[in-house]
């Protein structure tokens, strides 16, 4: 067998497209993938594939495989649960007590019992979301494309369930992909669904959420507040309206970042599968778009 080929692709380098095998990459230019006609799987750097599915010329008899690692989706899950907390626990009302020099206790303390979470999304990542903060005994319900049964989450499927879904979700936390049926989900009649003083937390992509009906329903006084990593524009424009508001936590794309060793021992463990005629797994279904 001839040896791997390895080149990095900047536009400037040289290289032979013919010649290249395999692609690993996140977001790569539009158009780009099409011109390597040898091309025979491609390893997503991160488990969002939506910058590859955006590309319209995708070469689609080409696998494209997500990246799956328990370890992203632990630090998904510890970044949901600390945002959970940090509202479930008012955090943010102490800092600003602390600021002012403020003894102020919080009384009668709020339950974990008595707060209801909603995760859009159930599948790796969702999944240990919804198991991680179900150890601090919220009530855990998750939705998705089909049913599930995960001990201690309430299962919510398909579109005619959303509306149940939201109407008891006093925290939503969106792990989504983003396709054309789930762009914009995190909208104004979305938000008017859930009860009030809802807070929001979207750890899946900008491209869920239309920003201006977030910052509506928080200024109405409808939800009480926003956590957001992921963002329509990266980076986030210093000109956004959303550095700024009180009530939102911005974070730059950090809820968890994929680890360059697996993804290398990824990529590498894909590629002897294909070569040795054995099937790729985590292949992503174009159909679905994800
Ligand atoms: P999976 O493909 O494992 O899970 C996707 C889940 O969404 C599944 O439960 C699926 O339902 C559900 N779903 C998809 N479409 C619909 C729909 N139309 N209606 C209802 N449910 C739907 O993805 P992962 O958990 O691995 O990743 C989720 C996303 O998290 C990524 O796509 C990425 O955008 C984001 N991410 C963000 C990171 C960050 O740092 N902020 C880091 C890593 C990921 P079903 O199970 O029925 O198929
Ligand atoms: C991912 C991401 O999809 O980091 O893995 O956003």
């Amino acid at each position: 067998m001839a040896p791997y080929l390895i080149v990095k692709v900047h536009g400037r380098d040289e290289y032979d497209p013919a010649a290249v095998d395999y692609a690993l990459g996140f977001r790569p230019d539009p158009g780009f993938l099409k011109t390597l006609p040898n091309l025979k799987a491609v390893f997503s750097l991160g488990a969002g594939v939506d910058g590859f599915l955006n590309d319209p010329e995708y070469p689609k008899h080409v696998p494209l495989v997500r990246f799956v690692d328990h370890t992203l989706s632990r630090e998904m899950a510890q970044y949901c649960v600390m945002h959970a907390l940090i509202h479930h626990r008012q955090q943010r009302m102490f800092d600003a007590f602390q600021r002012e020099s403020k003894w102020r206790q919080s009384i009668p303390p709020r339950r974990t019992e008595d707060t209801r979470i909603g995760i859009l999304g159930l599948g790796e990542i969702g999944t240990l979301v919804a198991e991680r903060l179900r150890e601090h005994d919220f009530q855990m319900a998750g939705w998705s494309r089909t049913r599930k049964s995960i001990d201690g989450v309430q299962s919510f499927a398909g579109t005619e369930e959303l509306k149940t879904f939201l109407a008891r979700s006093d925290i939503l936390i969106c792990v989504l992909p983003l396709t054309p049926d789930t762009r914009h989900i995190l909208n104004k009649t979305t938000f008017a669904q859930l009860p009030g003083a809802a807070f929001v937390i979207n750890v899946a992509r900008g491209g869920h959420l239309v920003e201006s009906d977030l910052i509506a329903a928080i200024d109405s006084g409808h939800l009480s507040g926003a956590t957001l990593d992921v963002f329509e524009a990266e980076p986030l424009p210093e000109t956004s309206p959303l550095w700024k508001h009180p009530k939102i936590t911005v974070t730059p794309h950090v809820a968890a970042i994929s680890d360059p060793r697996v993804m290398a021992k990824v990529a590498v463990d894909g590629i002897a599968r294909h070569r040795s005629g054995k099937p790729l797994e985590n292949v992503v279904d174009f159909e679905r778009g994800y």
